[in-house]
């Protein structure tokens, strides 16, 4: 009996996966195995699963055709060339483009060192196809499964990351960037709707004056056109009564989580630190906002995470730290540390501290003014989630002041064509329904 091998990653068995299994079905006197991709890898390869890894494994493993199913639990099949040792590998073409090349590489490299072979089949991609395509991804969208996948993501990843979004169309660079990475695949967890960027992008200050309901409409445009997990810098949270109010639409909207920072008066971005007057609350004050958000949930879904500012106003660690203790008390489901130092240090003293404590309520980072750390810094200091909260924004800036001054000295457009998206792209860009 020859073996024959396939992964699926899908949620839902169509025509294609079908096609391949009849397929493998051709082949004389053979078996075929199908892996079921776990969850941890799907997530860096795929979308995340609309269903549990037990439903996706059942479901596979009920299909017509397939004699045995096994949990393939990395993105490579390196695993399986050393249990099964398939004498065939059968996969759709479609997994030739990039960032896919890279796990048929390694299937093409590790098949030929003991004379197996791969299989390629022409993609299925029909109005069917593209119908399960269009559901899972609106179910991905939907509030309920959208807003519960902050915590399940912080089960699954050694640290969850988060890109700021500011619009649709980044919010679409934040939800579709996959890349290669030693010969791993990556992409982002989740997003940040920062309210430095947000106001940036109207060209205001960032001091609470894009008020909730401009903040939700930049929420909304994103939700809209993506399902990764949304994070809210909620900025103060305002007045207590007004934040319980704004956690309940947020919940409803399907936002994950809300960050809000311990600073009462006019709020003036943290990366100033001590150069403008900012006036942190008190302990008692903000456990009291934490309390009145909680309290308002309806799911146990949202989270809402405290943010300390006292390194950024040079209060000092213990400080910080008393901060921290009160605030995971008061019912906080995670503690955001801000600094704006070059070197991590202080964040790292931090957490080191914190976590001799405190060992589950998840930590959040930012680390815009440190950002020499890597993410396995990070994850080895107790972090949980790293939040990159400026970067798109910062990059999309000096590229736009550039293309306006080149077109303003030479009288025309065609000198910064190179540097620009092509046309034919650009209109493209967008999938239409
Ligand atoms: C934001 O992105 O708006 C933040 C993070 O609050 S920081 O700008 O570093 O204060
Ligand atoms: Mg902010």
């Amino acid at each position: 009996m020859k073996t024959v091998y396939t992964c699926f990653t899908t949620d839902v068995v169509h025509d294609g996966h079908l096609n391949i299994i009849a397929e493998a079905k051709k082949i004389p006197q053979a078996r075929l195995v199908v892996g079921v991709l776990s969850d941890k890898a799907k997530i860096r390869s795929d979308k995340f699963p609309t269903c549990s890894f037990e439903e996706r494994f059942e479901m596979i493993k009920n299909t017509k055709g397939v004699d045995e199913a096994i949990e393939q639990k990395e993105v490579h099949y390196d695993e399986v060339f050393k249990t099964i040792k398939p004498d065939y590998v059968i996969h759709g073409d479609n997994w030739k483009e990039y960032p896919n090349c890279v796990i048929r590489d390694n299937v093409l490299e590790n098949i030929k060192k003991y004379g197996g072979k791969l299989i390629e089949v022409p993609y299925t991609y029909n109005a069917g196809v593209a119908k399960v395509d269009s559901i899972l991804k609106e179910k991905l969208a939907m509030p309920e499964y959208r807003r519960k996948r902050l915590r399940r993501l912080l089960e699954l990843c050694p640290i969850v990351k988060a890109i700021e979004a500011h619009s649709g169309l980044s919010g679409l660079i934040a939800e579709k960037t996959i890349v290669e990475r030693n010969g791993e695949l990556d992409q982002f967890d989740a997003m940040w709707v920062s309210s430095l960027c947000d106001s940036t992008m109207k060209g205001k200050p960032d001091i609470e004056l894009v008020d909730m309901s401009s903040r939700m409409r930049t929420l909304d445009e994103i939700l809209d056109v993506t399902t990764k997990p949304i994070i809210l810098d909620g900025d103060t949270g305002g007045q207590a009564v007004h934040f319980a109010y704004n956690v309940r639409t947020l919940e409803r909207m399907g936002i994950s989580a809300v960050i809000i920072e311990d600073k009462i008066g006019l709020k003036r971005n943290s990366l100033f630190g001590t150069e403008v007057e900012q006036q942190q609350d008190s302990i008692e004050a903000f456990c009291d906002k934490i309390k009145a958000g909680k309290e308002a949930l309806r799911t146990e879904d949202f989270m809402i995470i405290a943010r300390i500012e006292s390194l950024i106003l040079e209060q000092g660690m213990e400080d910080a730290l008393s901060r921290a203790f009160a605030y995971a008390k008061a019912g906080a489901d995670g503690i955001m540390i801000h600094s704006r130092q070059k070197s991590p240090n202080e964040i790292f003293e931090f957490c080191d501290k914190f976590r001799e404590k405190e060992k589950t309520v998840p930590i959040v980072v930012v680390p815009t003014s440190y950002n020499s750390v890597t993410e396995d810094d990070l994850i080895s200091h107790g972090i949980n989630i790293v939040i990159y909260a400026n970067h798109l924004i910062r990059s999309a800036f000096p590229a736009m002041k550039n293309t306006a001054i080149e077109i303003l000295k030479n009288h025309r457009a065609k000198e910064v064509d190179a540097n620009i998206m092509p046309f034919n792209e650009i209109i493209k860009l967008i999938d239409e329904l």
